[in-house]
């Protein structure tokens, strides 16, 4: 069997994280590693469905699913969690939770700009419009990580080229 982390995808609405831990989890997969995606669709909905987007709910929120991924780490299962995240000391509070190193940060650096012109779901301009309050990036602070294990250039680069950054991170440190 394979040890087990979290790799804890952070960055703006629309920067691609969701999808990339899914790339990811498709090529951890292949190896006969056993994962699970963490990302809004199957937690804000249950687990996180009395949470909005305060600074207090946004902490309660990345809380809950700091400690669901340690107890997959404790059960011998990835985690990859793909969620905005956006408070450093958030993020450095899952880092605590546990041993080192098994908490691995991958900024995913797309600018705003370019977040705000895919535009995927419309939510960047209803916040442009103030139908949405404490929007990322709008009207509700982002904390970019300081030290991230990994920088992937998912505004610019292509999908598949950031995946195979994170598999190499793994391989050359012994993670898989
Ligand atoms: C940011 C919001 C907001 C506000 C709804 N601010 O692109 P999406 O739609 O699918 O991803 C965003 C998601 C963010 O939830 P997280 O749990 O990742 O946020 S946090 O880590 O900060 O707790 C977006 C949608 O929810 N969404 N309102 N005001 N994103």
């Amino acid at each position: 069997g394979h040890r087990s982390f979290i790799l804890w995808f952070t960055g703006l609405s629309g920067a691609g994280k969701s999808t990339l831990a899914h790339r990811v989890e498709e090529l951890l997969f292949l190896r006969g590693c056993r994962t699970y995606v963490f990302d809004g669709d199957n937690v804000r909905h249950g687990l996180c469905s009395d949470l909005g987007f305060s600074a207090k709910d946004r902490h309660e929120n990345i809380r809950r699913i700091g400690e669901m991924s340690k107890l997959f780490v404790d059960a011998g299962v990835i985690a990859l969690t793909a969620f905005i995240s956006p408070f450093r000391r958030d993020r450095e509070m899952v880092r605590q939770l546990v041993e080192p190193g098994d908490f691995i940060e991958i900024y995913c650096n797309t600018p705003l700009e370019i977040c705000e012109q895919r535009d995927v779901k419309g939510l960047y301009q209803k916040a442009r419009r103030g139908e949405i309050k404490d929007f990322t990036g709008i009207s509700s602070p982002y904390e970019p990580p300081e030290n991230p294990e990994i920088v992937v250039n998912t505004g610019s680069d292509p999908l598949d080229e950031c995946a195979r950054r994170i598999l190499d991170y793994l391989e050359k440190n012994g993670k898989i």
